[in-house]
């Protein structure tokens, strides 16, 4: 697909900046941005591919900004298309007025994302890599960063090509083989498309792992801090934040609604979410600040239970701990500076860290708990050794359905009967089209729409 028009959008972020981009794409790039330059010659539609261009941009005769020029030639662009990309000092005025030369000049406005969607409609990006750009865009660590690149560079489209193609094989020997009736399934076909079978589906039970890791990295784990009143939650929340977030108090209830912030714990972002005290109370604004609380915590990928470990072990605080998986728990034995009478011997099965939050106390070995409980599997089995990979909830649903029609298409084969293997060869073909529409070999407008929508404008 080649567009007609040529979009137009600028393409950095709004605010003060030292330089401020314009971007084009389209068959009248060059034209367009060549009415609206004052430059040296040869004129820029006489420019090779991949040159840089000093010259004014002009509004009916007079200087708007003094702009570099990329002049980049399709097909070898991000979109595929003639791109050109004019940079200008910097700040919202000028670049708007850039926006504003090139629009009057014959250009339109992009749409948010066009410009990677054209990139994906002209071949230069399947699907899951053009979702890649948007992971990249918006990764709040490294390791999500690091993740994003090696799925824009092609990653898990190599893997998902490759279980594609097998399917293809499998789908094709099995339907080849029915062409000739008189014979039963040649034993060989059958055995290679078991076994290439039971390979496809480790591999995407191996994609399917990843999930969590992804969901992690995408939206941030969510850490619910959560406990009886005064113990020290959201003077846990402040320390972890490294600024004063919350209102901390010596009275009991000073939190009635739950706090939500992000920050960044050695690589995973996360989503920390203090509460408010675990009590009765006659209150209804105080009783309203729990029931949101527990609703908080059915979410949470990690409790951090505080308790005041300077009294005895309470029952509701016993109470309160069991109820919560011990896997996804830690427990904070807070207030240690007013003395010791809760001990993590005491809470056998469960992981506890003795803390001051006063005198800042046991914070490392907090930090080093939850790290080590917020799951992240490494997984160098798939691909090169060092690459990371983790699908997205788009990608997980798809494959859930492909896994099921492999895993039937297995059942069909070993059943040995002739009618189960036609339909084992139909059922792989299901398959076949739910990893299509991943990676984009077959899609919806809807689809797109979904999916580039939530970029920026002059991506
Ligand atoms: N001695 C001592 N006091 C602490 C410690 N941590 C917090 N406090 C104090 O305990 C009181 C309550 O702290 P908060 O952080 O407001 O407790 P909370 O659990 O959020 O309380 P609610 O929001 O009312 O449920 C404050 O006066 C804190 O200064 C600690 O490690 N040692
Ligand atoms: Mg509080």
């Amino acid at each position: 697909m080649h567009s007609e028009d040529t979009i137009a959008a600028i393409a950095t972020a709004p605010g003060e900046g030292s330089i401020s981009i314009v971007r084009m794409s389209g068959p009248d790039s060059l034209a367009i941005a060549s009415k609206i330059l004052r430059c040296a010659k040869p004129p820029l539609t006489e420019r090779p591919s991949n040159t840089i261009v000093h010259g004014f941009v002009l509004d009916q005769g007079r200087d708007v900004d003094e702009v570099l020029v990329l002049v980049m030639r399709a097909p070898h662009t991000y979109t595929g298309e003639d791109v050109v990309e004019l940079q200008g000092h910097g700040g919202t005025t000028s670049a708007r007025r850039i926006l504003r030369c090139a629009l009057q000049a014959g250009a339109r406005p992009a749409e948010p994302g066009e410009f990677t969607r054209r990139a994906f409609l002209n071949g230069r990006l399947d699907l899951v890599q053009a979702e890649a750009v948007l992971d990249l865009v918006r990764s709040s660590s490294d390791r999500a960063a690091e993740i994003a690149l090696q799925q824009l560079e092609g990653r898990l489209s190599q893997i998902l090509n490759s279980i594609y193609d097998n399917l293809v094989t499998v789908a094709a020997d099995l339907a080849a083989a029915m062409d000739f009736p008189e014979d039963e399934l040649h034993p060989q076909i059958g055995v290679n498309s078991t076994n290439t079978l039971k390979i496809v589906k480790k591999y995407i039970d191996r994609l399917l792992a990843t999930w969590n890791e992804g969901r992690i990295l995408r939206n941030g784990a969510m850490v619910v801090i959560s406990g009886l009143a005064n113990v020290g939650k959201s003077t846990l929340l402040n320390t972890l934040l490294e600024y004063d977030r919350a209102i901390v108090s010596p009275i009991p209830g000073t939190t009635r609604d739950f706090i939500e912030e992000n920050f960044c714990l050695h690589g995973i972002p996360i989503r920390l979410v203090d509460t408010a005290g675990l009590r009765p109370s006659d209150c209804e604004l105080e009783r309203e600040g729990v029931r949101r609380a527990r609703e908080q915590m059915l979410k949470a990928d990690l409790h951090l239970y505080v308790l005041d470990a300077s009294q005895p072990l309470s029952p509701v605080d016993a109470a309160n701990i069991a109820d919560r998986p011990r896997e996804k728990c830690v427990v904070v034995l807070n207030k240690a500076d007013l003395g010791l009478r809760v001990a993590p011997k005491d809470l056998p099965g469960h992981d506890a860290v003795v803390t001051s939050l006063l005198e800042k106390k046991g914070l490392d070995q907090l930090r080093m708990l939850m790290g080590a409980k917020i799951e992240i599997s490494e997984m160098p089995a798939l691909g090169e050794a060092g690459s990371h990979i983790a699908i997205s909830e788009r990608h997980r649903s798809l494959l859930l359905k492909a896994a099921s029609e492999v895993e039937a298409a297995l059942a069909m084969l070993n059943s040995g009967k002739e009618e189960d293997q036609f339909l084992a060869s139909e059922t792989i073909r299901t398959a076949v089209e739910y990893l299509a529409l991943i990676i984009g070999r077959v899609y919806h407008d809807s689809l797109l729409d979904e999916i580039f929508s939530r970029f920026c404008i002059g991506k």
